[in-house]
């Protein structure tokens, strides 16, 4: 009953011994200590959880969340009571907790959460047979991290692909593709970036410099023993927002610029707000398998994505008021908490197949030396197919001015990424804009307010029979978004 898509196509020959038929080694290997998926129970002569005594009462994931409340002292006297208390205690994510709550200030990775926890060199890890313990929550997490993704990221229907292209220049983003999400192929290819950046050579540079990875800072060398060797679902990730600075890196027109934005994408927007703009870039290194959940990029704006090592495989929908979340995604009624309670392994298992036949999804591979655009309001799902090193960046272009106000104004509570002493930032963005771009921000408003108007028109059409010009005197007022633009604009 062991579930097992298959990774890679193996051979069945005209007369099949034994041997052939068999699941070959490399498409997943068994549980570390022998654990099965619960259905196996069924036919089982033993079972490990009869010893548990009164216990045998909880399911499974209720013993593990009494076990999230013991320390590491605590995990290893409940572990030394039973072989199914041993398998409970070594599930990964209680030592992650434990290490990541009180990280020391060095340490060596030892390949697992509980090794590196614990101090354990690999050499000395003891492993008992849990073979007659029968657990869907302890199997589950190892096989998430060990299906393969081939069946998942390969043969994406014509229909869905992310269009491809060698470059643009600033007028065809500006007027025909910024709604739009594409790859392009050659402007990366031309950074130093590019060139020069691999994880062995950021090593030897950078070895000893600390990045952030989720809740962790850690040194750049322990990262790296963690990419290298790891078997967790959801590796963890590394994702700086300051490494331009902890790298010493000249960023844009410096002739010695390690990388730039490629000029089509043209000026974000907020840069007007200097200092006060909020976090824009970011280092993003993984092993195979990392990746982000879906979500959409902070304060309405646009992206790219720029993959100088290794490959992404992205999957995206557009996104309205008027649209459902992509398929396995939930999202609270104001659309500021998403939902998404499974890692990429399991969206993948569970919703991939529903999504990629849902109208409006797109999905494309950005290979080595390619950059993705994440058109603002996007929904997108990223996992790397490979070891992979990338850039992003978030700017606010021409086009979207005017959902970023919406945003701003709006959405004052899902606003984030600026620096805590920023106050009201969207009073301050317009301030700036009217300084810098008088002309683009009155488009922008004139823009809204057209958008509000044909809101309102509807509005009064559908609740009171009324025609444009008897609304124009209506009273009263309150906030309605029909969002047939993807936006919630007040109605006065
Ligand atoms: O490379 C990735 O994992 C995607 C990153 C991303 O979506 C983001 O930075 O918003
Ligand atoms: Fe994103």
């Amino acid at each position: 009953m062991e579930a097992a898509p298959v990774s890679r196509s193996y051979s069945v020959h005209a007369n099949p011994s034994v041997e052939d038929l068999s699941v070959p080694d490399d498409v997943i290997p068994g549980h570390p200590l022998g654990v099965k998926p619960s259905g196996n129970a069924l036919l089982a002569t033993q079972n490990l959880r009869d010893a548990i005594g009164i216990f045998n009462m909880l399911p499974d994931e209720l013993i593990s969340m009494l076990l999230e409340h013991l320390d590491g002292a605590g995990l290893l006297s409940v572990g030394r009571t039973c072989k199914a208390f041993y398998a409970f205690t070594r599930a990964e994510d209680l030592w992650k907790a434990l290490f990541v709550g009180s990280p020391p200030v060095s340490f060596t990775w030892n390949g697992t959460w509980r090794s590196t926890y614990l101090k354990i060199p690999p050499s000395e890890v003891c492993i008992l047979d849990c073979s007659s313990l029968y657990s869907d929550a302890l199997h589950r997490p190892f096989h998430c991290a060990h299906i393969a993704l081939e069946p998942y990221v390969n043969n994406i229907p014509a229909r869905n692909q992310i269009a491809r292209l060698p470059d643009l220049s600033f007028e065809e983003f500006n007027e025909k593709w910024s709604d739009t999400p594409f790859i392009l192929t050659e402007p990366v290819k031309q950074w130093p970036a590019y060139k020069t950046w691999s994880v062995e050579m950021l090593l030897a540079e950078y070895g000893e410099a600390v990045f952030r990875a989720e809740a962790v800072d850690w040194h750049f060398y322990n990262y790296v023993e963690y990419m290298k060797n790891n078997s967790d679902e959801s590796p963890l990730y590394l994702f700086d927002r300051a490494f331009v600075s902890k790298m010493g890196l000249k960023v844009g027109q410096d002739p010695e610029a390690t990388y730039w934005p490629p000029p089509c994408f043209g000026e974000d927007l907020f840069s007007v707000l200097g200092k006060d703009r909020p976090d824009r870039q970011w280092l993003i290194i993984g092993p195979e398998r990392s990746g982000s959940t879906f979500h959409k990029d902070p304060n309405a704006t646009s992206a790219w994505n720029a993959v100088i090592r290794g490959s992404k495989y992205w999957i995206m929908f557009p996104s309205s008021s008027k649209l459902p979340p992509p398929p396995g995604v939930f999202v609270s009624d104001d659309q500021s908490e998403v939902t998404s309670p499974l890692s990429i392994a399991e969206w993948l298992f569970g919703f991939h197949a529903e999504a990629r036949r849902t109208p409006g999804c797109i999905e494309g591979i950005c290979g080595e030396g390619e950059i993705l655009h994440v058109p603002s309001g996007w929904w997108h799902l990223v996992v790397n197919t490979e070891p992979a090193i990338a850039i992003t960046q978030n700017f606010i272009p021409r086009a979207h001015l005017g959902s970023a106000l919406d945003f701003l104004s709006n959405k004052a509570d899902q606003i984030s990424g600026f620096r805590k002493d920023v106050q009201n930032p969207y009073e301050r963005f317009v301030a700036q804009m009217r300084e810098s771009h008088p002309e683009l921000l009155e488009q922008a408003q004139s823009e809204l307010e057209r958008k509000a108007e044909g809101k309102k028109r509807k509005w009064d059409e559908i609740v009171h029979g009324k025609t444009e010009q008897d609304a124009e005197g209506a009273e009263g007022g309150f906030s309605f978004g029909f969002g047939d633009d993807g936006s919630d604009v007040e109605v006065p």
